[in-house]
């Protein structure tokens, strides 16, 4: 791809800072001569219909006309500031280079245009122009303080979500924009598109690969094309707006994404093409799945059902993806819904999981593909750590499930990052944090059955025996799990069986009610008995039970050391109600109980 581009030599090294003018200049707005501000801002034009005109009744890219018209639009050009600053000495190539009115900010954005040769249809890029664009953004990083990249919607989706996997440790803006009639027209989006994406890019330090369309800006790895009729193209159906530039530019920091790292800004520009997007549909024939998953297929996104299902009572097509799978190809479960997650709530959901799919959680399918590609391409990695890379939050494509909190639990920092947060720096302080928490948390970890982060809880200086509001112990909420080994912990840890919660009940108690049969026998081992208030109606639920036949549930009453012959609220005793309806077993059982 042949490109025209400004040298490295022509590019002006100003009086302040570096490659920084600082002017004065009257046409600023201001009544005084003030300072404008001036920040960089590289436009790559990539093609699509913002830059397309009609030929014979047919729209197709047009070279060299973006800069020509932009030029005389004066909401896209200040020529009078241009020449009164002598902008095109400094910034060569003079015919590439404009300069937006003065912002409400007081800056001047600066803004040189690259364009590609040939100019695409979105519909013709492929990922070799993904690696163009990014190779580019990495040549001239140093030199600008942000990068518009001017695109086709029609894949735009795909190229702002592989952009952002392919840009390691970014610290700059790439706004990835267009539109949905070109500038050119009377009627057109694309103007404010491209102002809007130029004032963020030269304004505001985002370290995102984002789009920008009809007045919002989004992360790029969230957004799909919902439109092709309508100015408002995209939308991101899982995470809300970045910013909305509405009558100011309000920028949601709190949503924009922060790179854990310091390390240096590169790009990734190997990605692995044989990967692919499947979307399951009632019927589809064992066959057609096989020969989308042979070889040389290496990683597929499946597009499954509502939360990532697909049909459990068809052996025929698991035991094709158990076999893809367990072949080492990656397979990736996202919904072919607009919004939502993939769980495992649901038995067909189960089915893909035991099969080797990986969840994809609420990744769009754009994303999910692009991340599949750069994932695959990298070496030295083991098939088991690709998979692992897939169902990790790389850039902020996706929410993964309780699995990451659970993690963030037991890590020994936890409470030390909720200090510093709120910048507490004392012992005591620190310790009534801990006090504060800990109890919650335990409980937490026990209903997920962790002991790992039990243990780290523990290690911490908590006492394991601190309940939570409703005065329940980790020991209550692993006795209602029926998580053995974990009630085997926390017993083994000093836990106490004759803690009661605020409505009276003991572990032991809830153990009978959810007929956790072998909690109940090791929460007796231990010497758990009910307490005299937990046996007060006992009586009466006994004849219930006897009453209706429930043998299993009058055996593990007897199991937790209850006396078998305790009376009703009417004096009866389990035995005489099971003897007035003539429920032999329930006499039998009640009889040597
Ligand atoms: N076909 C065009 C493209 O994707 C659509 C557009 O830009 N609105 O290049």
């Amino acid at each position: 791809m042949a490109l025209q581009l400004l040298s490295q030599k022509s590019l002006c090294r100003g009086t302040v800072g570096r490659g920084r003018r600082r002017v004065s200049c009257p046409s600023s707005g201001s009544p005084e001569m003030s300072a404008d501000v001036e920040t960089r801002v590289l436009v790559i034009n990539t093609g699509g219909t913002i830059g397309m005109v009609l030929h014979d009744g047919v729209l197709s890219p047009e070279p060299n006309a973006l800069v020509k018209t932009l030029r005389k639009l004066p909401i896209l050009h200040d020529e009078q500031y241009a020449e009164k600053t002598k902008l095109y000495e400094c910034f060569k190539p003079e015919d590439k280079t404009l300069v937006l009115p003065r912002s409400k900010l007081g800056k001047r954005v600066v803004y040189t245009f690259l364009e590609y040769c040939p100019l695409l249809d979105s519909s013709n890029m492929t990922p070799n122009d993904w690696t163009t664009i990014g190779k580019d953004i990495e040549k001239y990083y140093e030199q600008y303080d942000g990068f518009v990249v001017l695109h086709g919607t029609d894949t735009m989706a795909y190229t702002t979500s592989a952009l952002s996997f392919m840009c390691e440790n970014l610290g700059k803006p790439v706004i990835l924009t267009g539109s949905q009639v070109p500038i050119f027209e009377m009627r057109t989006d694309g103007r404010d598109n491209l102002l809007g994406a130029l004032l963020i890019a030269g304004q505001f330090v985002i370290p995102e690969v984002c789009l920008y369309f009809h007045h919002k800006l989004y992360r790029g790895n969230r957004v799909t094309k919902v439109d092709s009729g309508s100015f408002q193209a995209f939308a991101s159906p899982n995470l809300p707006p970045l910013a909305n530039a509405e009558i100011d530019i309000n920028i949601n920091w709190d949503t924009v994404w922060r790179p854990s790292t310091t390390a240096k800004f590169t790009v990734y520009t190997q990605m692995n093409l044989n990967v692919g997007l499947l979307r399951l549909f009632p019927g589809i024939t064992t066959d057609t799945i096989k020969a989308f998953l042979k070889a040389p297929m290496e990683g597929v996104i499946l597009e499954t059902y509502g939360s990532g299902n697909a049909p459990d009572n068809r052996a025929d097509l698991l035991e094709e993806i158990r076999k893809a799978t367990e072949r080492g190809l990656i397979m990736i479960n996202c919904t072919q819904c607009l919004r939502g997650t993939v769980t495992i709530s649901y038995a067909t959901g189960q089915a893909l999981s035991k099969a080797g799919v990986v969840a994809g959680f609420d990744m769009t399918p754009e994303a999910a593909l692009s991340k599949l590609s750069y994932v695959l391409a990298k070496q030295n990695c083991s098939t088991e750590e690709k998979k692992k890379m897939m169902s990790q939050n790389l850039r902020g494509e996706m929410v993964a499930d309780l699995e990451g909190a659970k993690l963030s639990l037991s890590d020994s920092r936890f409470i030390q990052i909720i200090a510093k947060t709120l910048s507490i720096g004392c012992k005591e302080e620190l310790e009534a944090i801990r006090d504060a928490l800990m109890p919650s948390l335990a409980c937490a970890a026990a209903k997920n059955g962790n002991i790992e982060t039990l243990e780290a809880i523990r290690e911490m200086g908590t006492n394991l025996n601190k309940a939570d509001y409703d005065d329940r112990t980790p020991l209550h909420i692993a006795a209602c799990e029926d998580h053995l080994n974990v009630v085997d912990y926390l017993l083994g840890k000093g836990a106490t069986v004759f803690a009661k919660d605020r409505f009276g009940d003991t572990p032991l108690r809830n153990a009978i009610h959810l007929r956790h049969k072998e909690v109940v026998e090791l929460l007796r081992n231990r010497g758990a008995h009910l307490s005299q208030d937990e046996l007060q109606d006992t009586g009466t639920e006994l004849c219930r039970l006897s009453a209706s036949g429930d043998l299993e549930g009058l055996k593990i009453w007897k199991s937790a050391g209850v006396n078998m012959a305790m009376s009703g609220y009417n004096g009866k005793t389990p035995v005489e109600v099971a003897r007035a309806l003539g429920l032999k077993e329930v006499v039998d059982f009640l009889e040597t109980a």
